[in-house]
């Protein structure tokens, strides 16, 4: 289950009593489907208006990066919204953009002196992006990116469908 700093659970990640929960949104940050509804449904309009406040200075967020807004009513201080890339058969720089979107994730919450994080499977919901691939990709990221990240003492991929929660269970076991 545990693999240096990294460890997988099957659930609903809005339950996660961790310091910041990562979103897979969308770049125009006004929420969506998915787990991203899941999040604002969970955590209250608190996420919504400080998403707004951030679209409103900055014009929402590219794909591959992130933004930190307050987690409203979840057991979570904070949410991290990155946007992942929709797949588009591999050939528009997915990859890079997916492994991005996990880096610049654990960044922010480094920046923000969080120690604890819990991230969806981005992507591979209504975005596509092959589960497999995506979970090597993941993993390896947030692997590189911990290296930079000494604060952060625990990362938890938090799988909500059955297939993910195999894929992460084999990389990590
Ligand atoms: N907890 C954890 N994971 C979840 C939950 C949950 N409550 N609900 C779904 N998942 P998706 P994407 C998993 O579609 O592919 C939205 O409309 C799901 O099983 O949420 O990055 C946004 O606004 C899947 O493995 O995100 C964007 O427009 C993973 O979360 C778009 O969808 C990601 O699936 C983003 O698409």
């Amino acid at each position: 289950m545990t693999g240096e700093h990294l460890q997988v659970v099957h659930g609903d990640i809005t339950r996660m009593e961790v310091d910041a929960v990562v979103n897979a949104a969308n770049s125009g940050l006004l929420g969506g489907g998915g787990v991203d509804g899941a999040i604002h449904g969970a955590g209250g309009p608190a996420i919504m208006a400080a998403c707004k406040a951030i679209r409103d200075a900055q014009g929402g967020c590219p794909t591959g990066e992130a933004v930190i807004t307050t987690g409203g009513l979840l057991p979570a201080p904070y949410v991290i919204h990155a946007v992942g890339p929709v797949w588009h058969g591999g050939s528009r720089d997915e990859d890079k953009q997916l492994a991005s979107a996990y880096r610049n994730s654990i960044r922010l919450a480094a920046e923000h002196h969080l120690r604890t994080v819990a991230f969806p499977n981005i992507s591979t919901g209504i975005y596509g992006f092959p589960r497999e691939r995506a979970a090597d990709i993941a993993i390896r990221a947030v692997r590189d990116a911990l290296a930079a990240a000494p604060g952060i003492e625990q990362v938890t991929f938090v799988c909500f469908d059955e297939e993910n929660y195999r894929l992460y269970r084999e990389r990590l076991a």
